[in-house]
This record gives structure tokens, sequence and C-alpha cells, in this order.
């Protein structure tokens, strides 16, 4: 298989942090993209991906997997014992709301924060971010998108009072995802506010876990 990403990202660190804890990462070859030169808006990667974004995960069959939950879905499958996706009905249905809930309340608006409301990956992915805005409409659209990530950051704090990890009892495919979320909000310069205690200890569990400190290329 062949993983198409930019290492330091926090979509990239989504899928390195399921390959350790699969065991994987000698049956993938990473392939950097360089997003600062908008490598990915190519034709060729828009082949793989008509969204134009990092990770895609190809396998020996020549299918192009892009969104990380449907990489994260089929690597953490492969081995017809899934740790990160659920077992049951009940436990898959609630990875799968509570990952969806931190991409529209976290991930979502940190991104259009980074790429509007602060440099960004930089002037060659203008083009990409809304051309006919002014830049005064660009920026506060981005931290009006700031704004409401960090306001919906004590609903996840008062999740981890009632449970120790996002979906339950183990870490999964949600907690990826926040700790993703986490380090693209702290990463872009948004507060993550200290009192959000329950998430402060939990990021501090999770940042532990072997497949979290393990893998690949970890920059955050
Ligand atoms: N929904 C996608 C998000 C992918 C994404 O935003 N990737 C970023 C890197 S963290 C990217 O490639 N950005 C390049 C761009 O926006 O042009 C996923 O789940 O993988």
């Amino acid at each position: 298989m062949k993983l198409y990403d930019r290492q330091g990202t926090p979509n990239a660190a989504r899928i390195r942090i399921v390959l350790a804890e699969k065991g994987l990462d000698d049956k993938v070859e990473l392939i950097p993209i360089d997003l600062v030169n908008a490598q990915q808006k190519e034709d060729w990667f828009l082949t793989l991906n008509p969204i134009g974004k990092t990770p895609v995960l190809v396998l020996d069959d020549g299918l192009a997997l892009s969104e990380s939950p449907a990489i994260t879905e089929y690597l953490d499958t492969l081995d017809g014992n899934p740790t990160l996706t659920g077992r049951t009905p009940r436990e898959r249905a609630l990875i799968q709301m509570m990952q969806r809930r931190v991409e529209i309340m976290l991930l979502d608006p940190i991104d259009d924060y980074f790429h509007y409301g602060t440099k960004g990956l930089g002037e060659k992915l203008r083009p990409w971010r809304m051309p006919e805005w002014d830049a005064a409409e660009k920026q506060a659209w981005g931290a009006r998108r700031g704004a409401l990530a960090v306001a919906n950051l004590p609903y996840f704090d008062g999740v981890l009072r009632e449970r120790p990890y996002l979906a339950g009892d183990s870490f999964s495919l949600a907690d990826i995802s926040l700790f993703a979320a986490i380090a693209f909000a702290t990463g872009a310069g948004l507060e993550v506010a200290p009192e959000l205690e329950a998430l402060a200890d939990w990021h501090a569990r999770v940042d532990e876990l072997p497949s979290v400190k393990n893998r690949t290329g970890k920059t955050f």
C-alpha cells in the first residue's frame, strides 16, 4: 500500500496513529506531498482524490481511499480484529457519531480558521481559497470559524468528564480525530483553555499511548 500524506499535518497524524496501533507501518510506503507548493491540487493527484487533500491510501489493487475515517475503517478491519472502529453495532455507531462531531464542531472550523484567518499554507494555495473574497472578508470568516471551534471545546470536556475516552471505555477513531483537532487548534494559534481539565487529562493520557507516542514521523 502507498500512503500519500504530509508529515506534521493533523490528518497525516490520524492515519499514522492507526498504522502504529495496528502494527502496519512496514506494509505502507510513505509518499510525501508538498502541500505548500500545491502538489495536492495537481491533475495526477486529483485522480486519486478529487477533493485535493491528503491523506490518500492507495491499495495494492489500485483503489485510492481518502477521508481519514474511511482509511481508518479499512486499516482497522483488515485483520478481522477491529480495535478502533468498534465491534458491536452500538460501539460502531457511537464511535462514528462522536468522530463526526469532532469533525463538524472542531476540525472543519479549525481548518477554516487556519486557511482564512491566518496565512494558512501560504500564497500558492490562495487560488483554492475563495479568490473572489477580499482579504477582510476572509479574515472575518476565518476568525468566526476559529471562535466557533473554541466555543465547542467545552462540549468535549463535558463528555470526557463522564467517560475515559470519547466513545466509551477504550481508545478509538473518535479519540484519534479529537487528538488531531487539538493539535491543529494549538498549531494554528487557537486557545485550548487549561480550565478544560477533563480534556487536558484525556490529552495527557492519549499522548502517552504507544501508538501516539511512537507513530512514524511524530512532530507533535
Ligand atoms: N476530511 C479529510 C481532511 C483532509 C485534510 O484537510 N488534509 C489536509 C492536511 S491535514 C490537506 O491536505 N490540506 C491541503 C489543502 O487544503 O489544500 C480527511 O478526513 O482526511
